[in-house]
């Protein structure tokens, strides 16, 4: 496609000369992390590049990238790196002017990037850059900051590079947002990264977006489905910008993110125009993890949340290493690889457990979302340190995570503000989804079924059940646990769930502590419960034994996605025969 000629003004406002980021870009952690006898060799992935896209540039090997310290960009570093880059970072407005190609990977929100990009004079050269039709990749943020306008806590002008307002995503179409997962994309125009993405999904993540218009419609290179057709990607001349995370969706995206790195460095050919796509439903691939009584990091896995083996020895059941394991999933196509530290409620996450190092190797080779979870909440340690949940979460971003995963905190937030009626702004949950964002966490329930004979016994929501209970109950309410299923408190899931979202959480990972490792199908009328409650999505997860199961929470709930930990650990049942018999059922699985 001939590029035409850039028309726009910039619409940056206060534009200052020169001037250093915000933050260092690779932060270095203000928290203590004591390496111990945690070693690469020991830990890292013994698996190969799934797809040998690993090469050396020849030349100019360096990508510029503009990371403006406003969260996780670990993962586009590690892409860019796997694909034989190395990464120079912006530290001033001339390193972009100079750069020969430009990663511009947007996080946060987006009036406080363009607060930033304006007062670093970053929006500037940022502009004149593109207009100068030089090669750039804007991801997420990083397309939507070119439109002229955004609705995000706004308006707030954006760089005015393209016609547009930035807006969110419209919740009366019965949509869950954020629209996190995996679609597939219609191809409007020639986009020579997009040349080998056909039917294939990529990752989306986010609650913004902006539109297709007669204004825009030269810029467009595809659009996606989700309730309306929205702009996926734009492209003119060598100046591309995604919607999705290439570096989170994983062989495709890597292909996408090569063809920007080398253009030209294969024959074009004609893209694929891409079916009509409903957002995938995702299957989630999860690693309980905790130190075994000799101290190593483990893979464990519990009946009815207890890990430890029925022997005189009664050691904690060992099914693997995270980083390997969580290596072969994603090899074996799952859509996300969790990690929980199942003991985080007691052990201080950040201290010696080595889960921020499983985390960094994990990703250097993972390109799918990383969740972690256990522990988030604040913390004082042995020397008197406080660390807040942010500070936690935060390290846990930096290592790689792109979703943190909040259990016992969360359900003292909820208990507390059920109770009050006020949101204080500081619970954890509320304080990191103000910084990352709602899409980056997860709250994790651990509930309890609680058989009733009649439903109105108690103060909180009971659901008529399937198939009754040991002494012929036809009701149960759903207790919520902490600290790992030792402690039941006064509320049940339905309460929780609906109180969690309202203080901002993006996602509900909902557990079942009667179904959990026991291999007999999610619990139905939980998950109906939930998934019906909320609007943000929920993931089902406890009790998957069979690839039918999957596609009975499928068609019975409106649960997004499916986690299994027991029959992926034990090789019962691959993550690929799970998905291969989701699409034979007519259920859309990333392929
Ligand atoms: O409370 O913020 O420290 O978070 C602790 C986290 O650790 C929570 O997400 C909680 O669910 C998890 N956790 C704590 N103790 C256990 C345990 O098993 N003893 N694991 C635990 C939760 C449930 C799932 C499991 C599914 C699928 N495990 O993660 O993977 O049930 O299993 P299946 O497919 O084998 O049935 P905080």
């Amino acid at each position: 496609m001939e590029a035409p000629p850039f028309s726009s003004s910039c619409s940056s406002s206060s534009l200052s000369s020169t001037a250093r980021l915000l933050s260092s870009p690779s932060p270095s952690s203000s928290l203590l992390f004591r390496r111990n006898s945690f070693s690469k060799t020991h830990y890292s992935a013994k698996f190969k590049s799934p797809r040998n896209l690993s090469v050396r540039a020849s030349g100019d090997s360096v990508v510029t990238l503009l990371d403006y310290g406003a969260g996780n960009v670990r993962s586009v570093r590690n892409a860019i790196r796997y694909l034989g880059f190395d990464i120079k970072d912006v530290q001033a407005p001339e390193d972009i002017l100079k750069a020969d190609r430009l990663v511009f990977p947007g996080v946060g929100a987006f009036a406080a990037a363009m607060d930033v990009l304006n007062k670093n004079g970053m929006a500037e050269a940022l502009c004149s850059y593109i207009e100068k039709d030089r090669p750039f990749l804007g991801i997420c943020l990083g397309l939507q900051l070119l439109f002229e306008s955004s609705e995000e806590n706004g308006p707030v002008n954006g760089l005015g590079l393209i016609p547009g307002v930035v807006g969110r995503f419209d919740l009366s179409n019965g949509f869950r947002v954020p629209h996190i997962g995996w679609n597939a994309l219609q191809i409007k125009n020639d986009s020579e990264i997009l040349d080998d993405i056909g039917n294939r999904h990529v990752y989306f993540v986010h609650s913004y977006r902006a539109m297709p218009s007669d204004d825009n419609k030269e810029w467009i290179s595809s659009t996606c489905n989700y309730g309306d057709n929205f702009i996926a990607s734009i492209r003119r001349g060598n100046v591309h910008a995604v919607q999705f995370h290439p570096e989170k969706s994983g062989d495709v995206g890597l292909s996408i993110l090569r063809r920007f790195l080398y253009p030209k460095s294969t024959t074009t050919k004609k893209p694929t125009e891409g079916k009509a796509s409903k957002l995938a439903k995702r299957v989630i691939a999860c690693l309980d993890v905790r130190a075994n009584d000799k101290g190593d990091l483990v893979v464990t896995k519990g009946d009815q949340y207890d890990v430890r083996e029925h022997t005189e020895e009664n050691e904690v059941r060992n099914l693997g290493k995270p980083v390997e394991l969580a290596g072969q999933y994603y090899i074996d196509g799952a859509d996300e690889v969790s990690f929980l530290n199942i003991t985080g409620f007691r052990d201080f996450p950040l201290g010696d457990l080595p889960m921020l190092q499983v985390l960094r190797y994990t990703s250097e080779n993972v390109f799918v979302p990383l969740t972690v979870g256990g522990g988030i909440r604040d913390f004082t340690d042995a020397n008197g340190r406080h660390y807040t949940s942010l500070e936690v979460a935060s390290e846990y971003f930096r290592s790689g995570a792109d979703k943190i995963s909040i259990g016992s905190d969360a359900v003292y937030a909820a208990e507390e503000y059920l109770r009050t009626g006020v949101k204080t702004g500081k619970t954890s949950l509320e304080q990191i989804s103000r910084v990352y964002g709602n899409q980056a966490v997860v709250v994790s329930i651990d509930p309890r079924r609680v058989y009733l004979k009649n439903p109105n016994d108690v103060e909180f929501k009971a659901v008529k059940l399937e198939n009754p209970g040991p002494n012929g109950e036809e009701y149960a309410w759903y207790q919520c646990t902490v600290n790992g299923g030792r402690e039941g408190r006064p509320i049940g899931a339905y309460e929780l769930a609906k109180a969690v979202e309202e203080l901002g959480a993006g996602e509900i990972l909902l557990n079942c502590i009667d179904c959990d490792g026991q291999g007999k199908g999610f619990d139905i009328d939980l998950i109906k419960l939930i998934s019906d409650a909320v609007s943000i999505p929920v993931i089902a997860s406890s009790g998957a034994g069979a690839v039918e199961h999957f596609t009975e929470v499928f068609r019975k709930t409106n649960a997004s996605a499916a986690l299994a930990a027991g029959i992926f650990h034990r090789k019962e049942v691959p993550v690929q025969s799970v998905k291969e018999h989701l699409l034979k059922e007519g259920i859309e699985v990333r392929i």
